[in-house]
């Protein structure tokens, strides 16, 4: 691994966003994730292998922390918020097609629900492994999920419900997208939800944390 990709890589395990970021304190006054993929793509460094060597391998590690809960939600906010910093330097060529992603995830929690901390978890977690993230947000109905499945209909889609009575909803939205969208894979996740719970209400796929979102995704690329 190039030096700078290794920094990248270093900054996105440890959580440093940027130069300005107090933490980890051992990285106090150094650069972040932000300034070292700037520095990377001047010099010449193809955003792929940026993304390819530095932030999915780096999440990857993260996200596995997680799951066996050697690291917490703050720990892998930071990862993300790191991550998201590279990705502002990476966008631009993913958008002009210049550099291809793996594929794109719609993603939302069910209508009546609000909470918002896990989806956002997911959708970074997905971002970082290479995925084009459409975030439709909270309270999201059938309707909007169609909207947006209308416009990507190559996408995967992605439900979030925290509530027992919410997840009635995801239900009925699995059942609208099922009907117009019937090859669409559907991932389903959420504090209440279940893989039982995802079969009998005909979702494809339930993941209980980011990283087994992130893996189940990465089964679809073609
Ligand atoms: Co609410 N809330 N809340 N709440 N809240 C819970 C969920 C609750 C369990 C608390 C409790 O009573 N012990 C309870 C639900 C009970 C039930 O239905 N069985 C509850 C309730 C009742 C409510 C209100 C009704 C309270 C009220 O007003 N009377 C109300 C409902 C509002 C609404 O949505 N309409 C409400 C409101 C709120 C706040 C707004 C105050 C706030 C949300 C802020 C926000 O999200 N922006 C809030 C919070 C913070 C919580 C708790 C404390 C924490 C939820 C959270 O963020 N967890 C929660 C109690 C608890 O869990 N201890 C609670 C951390 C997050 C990382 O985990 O979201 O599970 P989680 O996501 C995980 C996995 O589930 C998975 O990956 C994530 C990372 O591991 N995952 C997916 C999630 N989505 C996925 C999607 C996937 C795959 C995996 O694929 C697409």
């Amino acid at each position: 691994m190039n030096e700078l990709t290794e920094n990248i890589f270093n900054c996105i395990k440890a959580g440093k966003v940027d130069v300005t970021s107090s933490f980890p304190p051992d990285m106090r006054g150094k650069n972040g994730a932000f300034e070292y993929t700037k520095t990377a793509l001047e010099q010449g460094i193809a955003p792929n292998d940026i993304l390819e060597k530095a932030l999915i391998p780096a999440m990857d590690i993260v996200g596995t922390r997680f799951a066996k809960k050697e690291i917490f939600v703050p720990q892998m906010l930071l990862s993300a918020k790191a991550m998201s910093a590279a990705m502002s330097h990476l966008k631009p060529y993913f958008k002009s097609g210049e550099s291809k992603l793996k594929g794109r995830l719609i993603i939302g929690t069910v209508s009546g629900d609000l909470h918002d901390i896990g989806k956002n978890l997911v959708a970074m977690m997905v971002e970082g492994s290479g995925w084009e993230i459409i975030d439709l947000g909270v309270d999201v109905d059938a309707e909007k999920f169609m909207k947006a499945i209308d416009q990507y209909p190559d996408s995967a889609i992605g439900l979030s419900a925290l509530l027992t009575t919410t997840m009635e909803n995801m239900k009925r939205i699995v059942e609208v997208i099922r009907k117009n969208y019937p090859e669409n894979k559907l991932l389903v996740g959420g504090a209440p939800v279940t893989m039982d719970y995802c079969k009998s209400i005909g979702a494809d796929y339930y993941s209980p944390d980011p990283q087994g979102a992130v893996k189940y995704l990465n089964t679809l690329i073609k």
